[in-house]
């Protein structure tokens, strides 16, 4: 589609920041602009990023989203999209986040990598595992700008940077190549009762896959993995709906655990 000074990346991105500063639903952008494109959207996350850049936020990484078939079933979407995580995303290990910062936010079960190279383009297993210093286990929020958490498309979700709010590390980070990820138990719970529960290849099959697919999407915009990225790999099941009081924690066979609370 060809942008215009009605529908500039820069005005949706700003609508975006704003639904998301001001704690406000929005309507989801397709349904003002149905022509709006996969590529487009992330102009418009890009655009958003910039903004969160110009008041003093710092990239730290990249989220995958729609890595498993559970969470693809649950948003009714067919493919893996991306999003990028900034510092004052970040929730200590153990620490509390506060729900009237948020609209509607849910949590899932994750894996994360932490780069030390740069990866580009079409990339190997191998050269992913060699580029990645570290693994761990993982939780991030989600947090939907758009109404009911409902959006009817790729373009949308990808335009919301892929729903990203907060995420949490665990405090362990393991070498990748210590274990099989593929077959890592997880297991999530609230306020001590499991909540979900999947093995690790649920993502993408295997994590590994996920950032693979990343540096696809991303030379697709021109852009690489930098070296000292987090990467989370996306969910391993679907998310759970957060309330007060919940005290929620992943286990990860092999990686440990981490923990966080809302209040
Ligand atoms: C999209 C983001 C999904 C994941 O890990 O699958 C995601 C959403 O559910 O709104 O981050």
């Amino acid at each position: 589609m060809t942008w215009n000074d009605e529908v500039d990346p820069s005005a949706l991105a700003l609508r975006l920041n704003d639904a998301r500063r001001e704690r406000r639903a929005v309507a989801p952008l397709t349904s003002g602009l149905p022509g709006l494109a996969v590529p487009d959207a992330y102009t418009v996350q890009e655009e958003g990023i910039r903004l969160r850049q110009a008041d003093g936020e710092r990239v730290v990484g990249l989220k995958m989203g729609l890595t498993s078939e559970a969470k693809r079933r649950q948003m009714n979407l067919d493919s893996p999209v991306y999003g990028v995580l900034t510092d004052r995303m970040r929730v200590a290990a153990g620490g509390v986040i506060a729900l009237g910062q948020a609209i509607h936010p849910k949590i899932e079960p994750e894996i994360a990598f932490r780069t030390s190279r740069e990866l580009r383009g079409q990339v190997t297993r191998d050269e992913v595992l060699d580029a990645c210093a570290s693994v761990f286990v993982a939780m991030e929020i989600l947090d939907s700008r758009y109404r009911d958490f409902k959006y009817f498309s790729l373009p949308d979700v990808v335009a919301d940077n892929a729903s990203s709010s907060l995420f949490v590390l665990g405090e362990v980070e393991h070498p990748p190549r210590a274990m099989d990820l593929t077959k890592l138990e997880m297991r999530m719970s609230v306020n001590g009762a499991l909540a979900q529960s999947a093995r690790s290849d649920a993502i993408s099959g295997d994590p590994v896959v996920s950032v693979i697919q990343l540096c696809e999407l991303l030379a697709r915009r021109g852009q690489v993995l930098p070296a000292g990225s987090i990467v989370l790999a996306g969910a391993a099941t679907v998310a759970h709906m957060l309330q007060p009081g919940d005290r929620v924690r992943l286990d990860v066979e092999g990686l440990g655990s981490v923990e966080v609370s809302a209040a």
